[in-house]
């Protein structure tokens, strides 16, 4: 009995941890892990509630969400240049965003929260959008194969 209710206790403890909202970091780089031009770590998968910090590490860039291509209900957000912005996001779903300047480059990222419930919509814009890339046009293509 004793055992038990140790036992229960420590599973409290760990659900209360993964439930509490966290942070993550996105940098935004001239050259990185993946090429020129890039977000770091450009795939994240989140919980609901979780704030993201886009950092302005390298100057000319910012993070923009892409309409169309976020859950339904979710709102926009559009970081100014060579700004950190933060985003909490509470709508569960597929999230891509871009460098305004850099989109022709495929400075594109993605976040998953909870259930990627809107892959199909944002898998067909993103075969669309691939076309206004010059370089790196599989870009997206690959991130969105990690969810
Ligand atoms: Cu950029």
């Amino acid at each position: 009995m004793k055992y038990l209710i140790k036992l229960i206790s420590i599973n409290i403890l760990f659900i209360s941890f993964s439930i509490s909202a966290a942070e993550h970091e996105v940098k935004m780089l001239n050259m990185g892990t993946d090429g020129t031009m890039v977000f770091e770590p450009a795939v994240l998968k989140v919980n609901k509630g979780d704030t993201i910090h886009f950092k302005a590490t390298d100057m000319m860039h910012n993070s923009e969400s892409i309409t169309g291509m976020i859950p339904a209900g979710a709102e926009n957000w559009s970081g100014a240049m060579s700004a950190d912005v933060s985003i909490t996001l509470n709508t569960e779903g597929v999230y891509v965003y871009k460098c305004t300047p850099h989109t022709m480059m495929a400075m594109v990222g993605v976040i998953q929260v909870g259930n990627a419930s809107n892959i199909d919509t944002v898998k067909a814009a993103a075969s669309t959008l691939k076309n206004s890339f010059v370089v790196n046009k599989e870009r997206l293509t690959q991130y969105l194969s990690q969810l």
